[in-house]
């Protein structure tokens, strides 16, 4: 399968986040895309492509227009006002506060934002709307007749909800993509989330919309982040009712236990009469991932992949998160790898 990828993905970098009441080097780092390059390149999954440019407008789909406007102008004001270091927000208008924007940047920055785990820095929007246009790109080959495509997407997208930013995400990649084909005709897109968190970002997009069909496996919301969103009891609401399907699972889950989810999510998915797939492929699900609870090992994303091939459906893989950076470009080919076998 063709492989979508952009070197701006460098652009961003962010210095620390607070871990444990510690600020520790982040785990969302350049090293990660440059590491399943590498395995897609070794593997020869096959040619790796650049993106073309499709501007703002398939974004604005997905993000407001007023959201991106404070992302894409952030940096700019923080150096204005004479910034160092990273842009962190450390105020967010919770329970008792208005949800009034105000015209601080950092009180903007709290606005548009639900937690501090995502740093603006000089490259931050470059990087991010490279990897939109990586999806993009991804999803432009299997609307012309490829039966998949990978975009190598970072940073990530999942988190990020039409105008919230979090959890490492800005630009949800893949709500774009899934919006672009109902944008060109398809009446009904799937998305199977299989990252370790749950995807509150790709979940908020489409709670009430019965285009989309959002399926997600990931550590229980009582006891791991993001915490406010992902229980099996949020179904959809108005017209995407039993639209929105969350497996959470308790930490320690193994293959055993995942792949358990994975069947009913792919039973929702092949009796929702989707015409494709979006896959949001997280592999921070792998044992030794440092920031995650789940027990798959490197064999189980081949045996995910094939599971995931076994739809039948046009599929796009767009890249979330793992941060087993040694171990991310075995985990996420494999998935690649077990889907193609499947299909061959
Ligand atoms: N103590 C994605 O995988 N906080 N985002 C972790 C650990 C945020 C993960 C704190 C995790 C965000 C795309
Ligand atoms: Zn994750």
């Amino acid at each position: 399968m063709l492989t979508y990828y952009s070197d701006d993905h460098h652009l961003h970098h962010g210095s620390c986040e607070l871990i444990d009441g510690k600020l520790m080097p982040c785990f969302e780092k350049p090293q990660r895309a440059d590491h399943i390059l590498a395995r897609v390149k070794d593997r020869q999954l096959g040619e790796v492509r650049a993106p073309r440019d499709f501007g703002r407008g398939p974004i604005e789909r997905v993000h407001s227009a007023a959201y991106l406007d404070f992302f894409q102008g952030a940096w700019t004001r923080w150096q204005a006002q004479g910034g160092k270091g990273d842009l962190l927000p450390y105020t967010w208008p919770a329970r008792t506060l208005r949800q009034q924007l105000p015209t601080s940047l950092h009180g903007q920055l709290g606005y548009y934002s639900f937690d501090a785990g995502a740093p603006i820095t000089a490259g931050t929007w470059q990087a991010a709307y490279s990897a939109a246009q990586v999806a993009l790109s991804a999803q432009a080959e299997i609307a012309a007749g490829a039966h998949s495509a990978f975009a190598l997407c970072r940073p990530p997208g999942h988190h990020a909800a039409g105008d919230v930013m979090g959890g490492y995400c800005y630009l949800n990649n893949a709500a774009i993509a899934a919006q672009a084909f109902l944008d060109q005709g398809r009446a009904r897109v799937a998305i199977l989330d299989v990252d370790y968190h749950h995807g509150n970002g790709t979940q908020s997009i489409f709670y009430e919309r019965g285009d989309v069909v959002v399926t997600s496996i990931h550590g229980d919301p009582a006891a791991e982040f993001p915490f406010f969103l992902g229980y099996a009891d949020e179904c959809g609401a108005g017209a995407g009712e039993g639209c929105n399907h969350n497996y959470p699972l308790p930490a320690g889950s193994d293959w055993a236990a995942w792949r358990t989810a994975l069947e009913q999510a792919c039973q929702r998915i092949a009796e929702s009469a989707a015409e494709v797939l979006v896959v949001s492929l997280g592999v921070d699900t792998f044992k030794d991932d440092p920031i995650s609870q789940f027990k798959l090992d490197s064999p189980d994303y081949l045996r995910m992949g094939q599971r995931i091939a076994a739809l039948g459906l046009p599929t796009l893989f767009v890249m979330e998160g793992g941060y087993a950076v040694e171990a991310i470009g075995v985990n996420a080919v494999n998935v690649l790898e077990g889907f193609e076998a499947s299909n061959s």
